[in-house]
């Protein structure tokens, strides 16, 4: 294992323990205990938690349990349940890609683009198409911040304008022609039948249109977004869940540093 991310105190404290076939833990290293809840579309009843018992062995759970279950509305039942998972994962060869750049404060961000930009950097963010959720740009771009950790509106060295929710992909390309944007911070929170992924590939195909796909810094972000789901859909880069303005004003910097400087 490469450093970093086990301590040895917590390998230390079960010799049972093999990173190449980890399984969930309860309370006993290995035993694989799970909590899981889901939604039948039958009525509430007996029929419903034997069912979600079967359905919990088809998914490799051991001693399947209903420990609570309650009627949704008419026909629909929710179930918590309890089991132990009969499968493993090998940990060791586990491989995610980031974000490659370090993470700064926004004092230290801010002395950099001065330092080596001379200029402030425009962006522009939104939640666009249908995506009514503001929650998550507004974290990451709005003055105050969230969680301690001030947002990019903040900063000395950005100019930094957030549409809000619900904007059309042309509105917003609009807008960052007139605002002559560096960078363009796209949040998707909704991601049912994978509306997130068209919506985000519209606003590539339309860009790469008008010629501005790499006159731009594409970022993307969101709770189901991943680096890797970014790089595939034609982003520069992409934040998940946990993301400050930190993390993204700090790549911002160094990639238009990358981008004019080297
Ligand atoms: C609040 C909320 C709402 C509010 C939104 C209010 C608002 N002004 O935003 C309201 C009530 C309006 C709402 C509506 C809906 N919602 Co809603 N909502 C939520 C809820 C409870 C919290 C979301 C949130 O604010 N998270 C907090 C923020 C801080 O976290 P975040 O978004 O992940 O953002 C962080 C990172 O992801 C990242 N990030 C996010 N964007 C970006 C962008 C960039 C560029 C970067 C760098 C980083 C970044 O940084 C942020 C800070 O760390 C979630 C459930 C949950 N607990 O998560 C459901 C949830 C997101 N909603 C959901 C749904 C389905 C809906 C509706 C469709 C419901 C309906 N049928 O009408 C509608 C949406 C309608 C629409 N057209 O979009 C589902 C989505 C399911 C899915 N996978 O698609 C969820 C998960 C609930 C659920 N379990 O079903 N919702």
């Amino acid at each position: 294992m490469s450093g970093g991310l086990y301590s040895m105190d917590q390998k230390d404290f079960d010799q049972t323990l093999d990173l190449t076939k980890i399984r969930p833990y309860g309370d006993t290293m290995n035993d694989g205990k799970t909590q899981m809840s889901f939604t039948l579309p039958v009525p509430c009843g007996d029929e419903a938690v034997e069912a979600a018992k079967q359905l919990m062995k088809k998914m490799g759970f051991e001693n399947p349990q209903v420990v609570y279950y309650k009627e949704l509305t008419k026909g629909f039942t929710f179930v918590n349940c309890y089991g132990s998972c009969t499968h493993t994962v090998d940990f060791s060869t586990i491989h995610v890609p980031k974000v490659e750049s370090t993470v700064w404060g926004m004092k230290e961000t801010d002395e950099f683009i001065k330092e080596h930009i001379g200029r402030k950097i425009v962006v522009l963010g939104a939640s666009t198409g249908t995506d009514a959720h503001t929650v998550g740009i507004d974290a990451v771009m709005n003055m105050k911040g969230y969680a301690g950790h001030y947002g990019i509106e903040r900063y000395e060295m950005f100019e930094a304008l957030n549409m809000g929710s619900q904007i059309p992909n042309d509105e917003f390309i609009a807008k960052a022609i007139e605002m002559k944007a560096d960078a363009l911070l796209v949040s998707q929170t909704v991601t049912q039948k994978d509306v997130h992924i068209k919506n985000l590939t519209e606003l590539v195909e339309m860009l790469e249109a008008e010629g501005l796909r790499d006159k731009v810094i594409l970022c993307c972000g969101g709770p189901r977004v991943t680096h890797e789901l970014a790089k595939e859909l034609g982003y520069d880069a992409g934040f998940g869940m946990n993301t400050f303005a930190d993390d993204v004003a700090s790549y911002i910097a160094q990639e238009m540093d990358r981008r004019i400087n080297h």
